[in-house]
């Protein structure tokens, strides 16, 4: 069958410090895309103290908390570690993220600028009349923060019409795939290549 999807190609991440911020609507697939996005960028070799990982409500939040992340981070490094730390960048805390999601007291969170921030949503049109509106204006705000800031900002929003197509692109149903992979690849990728073009 026809690959749909990009021919891959290996980045090492080793170096890299990504961030990534999730809608917490339809918090049993947005787990399973984590998941399948941390284990990717981990496979990558991006260092777990390097993965900085923030929620808000939902998908709507997601451009507006990009574009605070990275900025606070710009500042952070320009600051040489005065300020904020990267756990709480957006006023957050350990407890209202879905997982083991920020580096550990032991070793203290990183510092520094974003090389690539990865936006998370699930959107369901059954569960909103205005879908549209939303998945629209989530994508061109997204698409917005990534030129505004030269940061590359990955489009993890699915945007799908039942609960079904949700959980079949979350890799939750058997033999189906997890998108998220694909977004900790791109997000490794365009990491790198961002760094070679600067
Ligand atoms: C309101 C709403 C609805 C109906 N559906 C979704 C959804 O399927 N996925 C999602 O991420 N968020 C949804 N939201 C919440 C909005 O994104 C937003 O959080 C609220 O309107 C508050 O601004």
């Amino acid at each position: 069958m026809h690959n749909k999807g990009p021919a891959p190609q290996k980045h090492d991440g080793s170096s890299l410090r990504i961030g990534i911020v999730h809608a917490r609507w339809n918090d049993d697939i947005i787990k399973a895309l984590l998941d399948g996005t941390k284990a990717k960028l981990r496979e990558c070799g991006v260092h777990e103290s390097n993965i900085v990982i923030q929620s808000v409500p939902g998908s709507w939040e997601l451009p507006i908390a990009v574009q605070r992340l990275y900025s606070a981070s710009q500042v952070q490094s320009s600051s040489a570690g005065i300020g904020s730390s990267a756990g709480d960048l957006l006023g957050g805390s350990a407890s209202d993220l879905l997982s083991s999601q920020l580096p550990t007291a032991a070793t203290g969170p990183s510092t520094g600028s974003f090389d690539a921030i990865i936006a998370i949503g699930v959107l369901i049109k059954g569960e909103t009349m205005h879908f549209e509106y939303i998945a629209e204006s989530v994508a061109q705000g997204l698409m917005r923060v990534g030129l505004d800031t030269g940061v590359p900002v990955i489009f993890g929003v699915l945007t799908v019409l039942n609960d079904e197509q949700a959980k079949a692109r979350a890799g939750l149903i058997p033999g189906s795939h997890n998108h998220g992979e694909d977004w900790g690849l791109a997000a490794v990728e365009m990491g790198v290549k961002r760094r070679a073009w600067a």
